[in-house]
C-alpha cells in the first residue's frame, strides 16, 4: 500500500494537565461542523476515565459512540497499552472510514513505544507527534524553562529518571512543539520559553495555541513523522525504556480516587484550593457537587496552579426536586424511575475524583479534599434548606490563582 492510502494518525502527548483534551474537543467538534471523519482514542490512566467522558460529551461522539475508543487501565506506551492501543485502531478501520485518527494520550505516556509502533504499520502512517507543553507549568517550575535542560543533565549525573525525564523526552519525539495557556504568562516571556524548549528539539515546528484553538485542517497540511530524526534518540533510550514498558504506570506518579455521594462544603474546598495549590499536585480532576449550587454537576479541572470549574450539566435528582422544572408528568415520573436504581443518598448527585501526584504529595491532598465534603450536621442542614458560604465565581468557570 503506498504512503498515502494510509490514514493519517496524530498523536497528542504532553504532560499532566498540559491541554490535550481542550484541544482534543475542539478538533471533534470541528469534525461534525465540517463533515470531516475523525476517529478518536483516548487514554485516560484514572480508573473513572473522565476524559473518555469528555470526549463523550462532544455532538460528534454523541452521534455515533462507536467512533471513539478508550483505553483507561493502563497507559497506553505499556507493552500491554500497546496491545490495546492495536486492537482500537483495527476495530476504528474496521467499522469506520476514518480520513484521520487523533489519539490523546495520557500524561505520563512515554512517545517513544508509540513511535515505533506505528513505524511498522500498514493501513495507518503516523503524521504529527504534538507534544503540549503548559507555559505556566515551564514558567512556574522551570523558570520560563531555564532550568530544564540542566535538570535534565543533572539527572543523567545521578542516573535518576522522573517526571523531568519524561516532560524532556516528549520533547525531543515530537514534530510539533504546542505552547499552551500561554494567555496565563507575561506576553515578554513568551519569546524565552519558546527558545528553551527548541533547545531541547531544534528540528520540531513551535507553535503557541490557547484554549485549544487549532483548525482542524491544518492536521491535514503536515507531512509524514520523520523517523529518521530520531535513529539516534531511539538507540539510546532504548535500553532505558524497556524496563518502564513493563510497568503500566510507570515514573512514580500515583493516582488516587475520591468518590463519595456527599457535596463538598464550598468555603472549606475553597480554603483547601488554595492552599495546596502551588505543591506538587501535578493534576486532579473529575465531576462532584456543591452543597450550595445541588442542581449542577461540575467537572473540576486543575492543573499547575490553576484550577477550573465547569458546569457539566444538571443532576437528575435537581430536575425532580426543581418546582420550575418545566418537564411534563410523565418525563418526571420517568427520571424518578431511573433515579430508583441509584445507591447514594443523594440520588444521582456524587462525586468522582482522580488526583495524580508526587507520592509525597499525594495523600495529603486527597485527604484534605475529604476533610471537605459536608458533615452529618451540615447535611442535615442542606436537608433542611441551610445556606452555605460560597465564595467561588457565580458565574462558574474559571478560577485561576496566579
Ligand atoms: N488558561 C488556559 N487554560 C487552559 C488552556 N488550555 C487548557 N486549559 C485548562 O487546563 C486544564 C487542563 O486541560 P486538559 O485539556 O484537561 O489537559 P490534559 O492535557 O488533557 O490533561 P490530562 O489528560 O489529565 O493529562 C483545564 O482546566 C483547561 O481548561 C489555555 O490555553 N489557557
Ligand atoms: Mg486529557
Amino acid at each position: 500500500m503506498n504512503s498515502f492510502a494510509k490514514i493519517p494518525v496524530v498523536i497528542l502527548n504532553g504532560f499532566l494537565g498540559s491541554g490535550k483534551t481542550t484541544l482534543f474537543r475542539n478538533l471533534l467538534s470541528q469534525s461534525k461542523k465540517k463533515d470531516i471523519r475523525v476517529c478518536a482514542i483516548v487514554n485516560d490512566m484514572s480508573e473513572l476515565d473522565v476524559d473518555g467522558e469528555l470526549l463523550g460529551n462532544t455532538d460528534v461522539v454523541e452521534d455515533d459512540k462507536s467512533i471513539l475508543e478508550s483505553i483507561h487501565d493502563c497507559v497506553i506506551s505499556s507493552m500491554n497499552g500497546i496491545q490495546k492501543l492495536d486492537q482500537a485502531i483495527h476495530k476504528l478501520l474496521s467499522h469506520h472510514n476514518p480520513e484521520l485518527i487523533i489519539i490523546e494520550t495520557s500524561g505520563s505516556c512515554h512517545p517513544m513505544p508509540l513511535i515505533e509502533y506505528f513505524k511498522e504499520q500498514d493501513e495507518v502512517r503516523l503524521s504529527g507527534v504534538f507534544v503540549l507543553v503548559d507555559s505556566l507549568m515551564l514558567a512556574h517550575d522551570f523558570n520560563y524553562g531555564e532550568s530544564l535542560i540542566p535538570r535534565m543533565q543533572n539527572n543523567l549525573i545521578n542516573n535518576k529518571r522522573d517526571t523531568v525525564s519524561l516532560l524532556v523526552e516528549q520533547i525531543m519525539f515530537c514534530s510539533h512543539l504546542i505552547l499552551t495557556k500561554t494567555d496565563r504568562i507575561e506576553k515578554e516571556k513568551l519569546p524565552d520559553i519558546a527558545t528553551y524548549v527548541q533547545e531541547i528539539n531544534p528540528l520540531a515546528s513551535t507553535h503557541s495555541v490557547q484554549f485549544g484553538r487549532l483548525t482542524l485542517e491544518s492536521l491535514f497540511e503536515i507531512e509524514d513523522y520523520d523517523y529518521y530524526k530520531i535513529t539516534r534518540l531511539l538507540e539510546e533510550l532504548k535500553p532505558v525504556l524497556e524496563n518502564e514498558e513493563k510497568a503500566d504506570r510507570p515514573y512514580n506518579i500515583s493516582t488516587r480516587l475520591v468518590k463519595d455521594d456527599r457535596p463538598f462544603h464550598p468555603q472549606r474546598l475553597w480554603d483547601v484550593c488554595h492552599e495546596y495549590l502551588d505543591q506538587r499536585i501535578y493534576r486532579s480532576k473529575g465531576f462532584f457537587w456543591l452543597a450550595s449550587r445541588d442542581k449542577h454537576s461540575l467537572l473540576w479541572n486543575q492543573a499547575a496552579g490553576g484550577i477550573s470549574l465547569e458546569l457539566i450539566g444538571s443532576w437528575r435528582s435537581g430536575i425532580v426536586e426543581d418546582k420550575d422544572h418545566g418537564l411534563s408528568e410523565m418525563e418526571i415520573v420517568q427520571l424518578k424511575e431511573i433515579l430508583k436504581k441509584e445507591t447514594g443518598r443523594f440520588g444521582d448527585r456524587h462525586c468522582d475524583l482522580t488526583v495524580i501526584g508526587d507520592e509525597s504529595q499525594v495523600d495529603r491532598f486527597t485527604d484534605a479534599l475529604k476533610s471537605c465534603f459536608l458533615t452529618d450536621d451540615e447535611i442535615s442542614l442542606w436537608r433542611a434548606g441551610g445556606e452555605f458560604e460560597d465564595p467561588w465565581p457565580k458565574n462558574i468557570v474559571r478560577m485561576v490563582n496566579q
